[in-house]
């Protein structure tokens, strides 16, 4: 899409939901660069212009003039205004797009919170709880098991191919190893959603996405 400009994605480092938006700007070849901004900025003037919730991403779309943040309407935006060939979404009104949105929301309302419980409370909460911790990294092991399950004998979660509503789910189970690598094992306990996200990661836009990431990483730590 040589003719349009570039999307701004606001996003941070660590976080798993801009990278996200990332590699679908990235399966779309959407030209996009992205501008990260450390949490205390996210909360303060000039970014709480473009996001009243302080966080990120958000994205500033030159090409429609629109601005708008939350991940998963951020997806949503990006495959109806630029997907036009439907490659990594469906047709309007079929059930496969229906079912495209359920898997995303889920993963907005199923996964992201309670990823981010479990990253929080395993982290950086000031007091060891470790019945909250046990709760989350347990709601972890209940996703996976969804994901498990739904991925028996298929290949893709939606219409037998690759698509936003499966990238959405990647770049928090990427982070799982790290924050809760001691109690659950990926591989080892859901196999089918280790091999979809062997699949996922080995996606060239992915691939690309995580080098930039590693990349962003090695200089923050610098
Ligand atoms: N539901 C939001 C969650 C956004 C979110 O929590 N983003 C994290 C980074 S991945 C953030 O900005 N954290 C800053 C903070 O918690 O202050 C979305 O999916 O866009």
């Amino acid at each position: 899409m040589a003719s349009l400009k570039p999307i701004t994605l606001w996003g941070h480092v660590t976080g798993p939901n801009p990278w996200k938006v990332a590699m679908v700007l990235e399966e779309l070849n959407v030209p996009y660069e992205i501008k990260n901004i450390e949490f205390p900025e996210m909360k303060q003037p000039p970014y709480e212009k473009i996001n009243i919730n302080g966080r990120v991403p958000a994205i500033e779309d030159p090409n429609t003039g629109i601005t708008m943040w939350e991940s998963g309407a951020i997806i949503e935006y990006l495959v109806e205004t630029y997907d036009k060939e439907k490659n990594i979404s469906f047709t309007a009104g079929t059930q496969d797009y229906f079912h495209a949105k359920q898997w995303l929301h889920y993963q907005m309302s199923g996964q992201g919170p309670y990823f981010g419980q479990a990253v929080w409370f395993t982290m950086y909460h000031h007091e060891k709880l470790q019945s909250a911790r046990e709760r989350y990294v347990n709601e972890v092991r209940r996703v996976s098991g969804v994901i498990n399950r739904t991925l028996e004998g298929k290949e893709w979660l939606v219409g037998g191919k690759y698509t936003y509503a499966d990238v959405a789910f990647f770049p928090w189970f990427d982070l799982v190893s790290w924050f809760a690598g001691d109690g659950i094992d990926i591989a080892k306990e859901f196999p089918n959603l280790s091999a979809w996200l062997e699949k996922i990661k080995a996606r060239p836009a992915v691939a690309k996405v995580l080098k930039v990431k590693a990349d962003a990483k090695a200089a923050a730590a610098k």
